[in-house]
């Protein structure tokens, strides 16, 4: 198992993966998918219920492309913790569908934060005079036309080129790879309380977007009868700001996944540094979100 009292580092966050393929072997398959650019193991874990069906539609979760919002990776570890060890009361949610998992996606970024320098963002790949470039910038979706940077040293730089970073191509090459199967893609960041889809790189909205609008609604109300919280709904460009190469229209676009959501979990008053207490509140409540939206995901998929 694994505590929510303490931020875990990318190690400890790999190993309680492989402790659960060994313990729950019908139930879960971990696979590393990659290296990141420092050479740490990027580890996807996939969750069915064992009844050996094939196939199945997916919801991919994503977490950790920015190194410094802790809470997000905290918050995928608690989806794989509820839907793999307190399977029972949640069999539902993978009656028809498997979850594929990643909840580090920047890992380099993210040991990086826990070692140097707690407010890093990107990758660690160097790039001109600086190092690191914005994973989500990075997804060749409209790349860099707004909201990204082409300076290296800026947080939201763009990268020599659309899919320059491993990290990236990692997620790039799952979410291609579950086209047609793939029908969520969720991607979990830090902080704001937002749930937006797409698009990010333009104020207009999809043909679809009424059917992404009751996802993302469904979640926050879920939320906020759960404990009040109150989570903003709209699309990213009109409730947040246009900021292209994201891997939220990636997926919608490219990937092709009908519903594509950017979670921004809550500061706890505290910016991208909740305080330990706040982990078990805040993941807890993302869970209830994250279940009303993968609900109303398998009624309509
Ligand atoms: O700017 C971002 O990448 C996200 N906000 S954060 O504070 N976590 O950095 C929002 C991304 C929304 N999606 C797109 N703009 N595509
Ligand atoms: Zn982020």
């Amino acid at each position: 198992s694994i505590s929510f009292t303490a931020f875990h580092r990318h190690a400890e966050i790999n190993a309680y993966l492989d402790e659960l393929a060994k313990a729950y072997a019908s139930r879960v398959r971990v696979e590393t998918v990659g290296k990141s650019y420092e050479g740490r193991d990027i580890k996807t874990i996939t969750i069915s219920n064992g009844d050996g069906k094939s196939g199945k539609n997916v919801i991919f979760l994503d977490a950790g492309i920015h190194a410094r919002e802790w809470i997000a990776p905290a918050g995928a570890l608690y989806v794989i913790y509820q839907l793999v060890e307190n399977f029972i009361p949640n069999a539902d949610l993978l009656k028809n569908y498997e979850w594929v998992i990643l909840p580090v996606v920047n890992p380099d970024g993210y040991e990086y934060t826990h070692t140097d320098s707690r407010m890093w963002r990107k990758t660690r790949k160097p790039a001109g005079t600086c190092k690191g470039t914005d994973g989500n910038r990075n997804f060749d979706f409209h790349w860099g036309e707004v909201g990204a940077s082409s300076s290296s040293c800026a947080d939201t730089y763009k990268g020599q080129t659309a899919f320059s970073e491993p990290e990236t191509q990692i997620v790039r090459d799952l979410l291609l790879g579950l086209t047609g199967r793939g029908k969520f893609y969720l991607t979990l960041h830090s902080y704001g309380n937002y749930l937006l889809y797409p698009w990010g790189w333009t104020s207009d909205l999809p043909s679809s977007w009424r059917a992404l609008d009751e996802v993302a609604q469904a979640g926050a109300a879920a939320i906020k009868s759960s404990t009040g919280t109150k989570y903003t709904v709209g699309s990213s460009t009109n409730v947040l700001y246009a900021a292209a190469g994201g891997s939220d229209d990636y997926a919608f676009a490219t990937a092709k996944f009908p519903i594509s959501i950017t979670m921004e979990l809550p500061a706890g008053g505290t910016g991208f540094n909740p305080s330990t207490a706040q982990i078990l509140p805040f993941v807890t409540e993302t869970w209830t979100g994250i279940k009303a939206m993968a609900k109303v995901v398998l009624n309509k998929y």
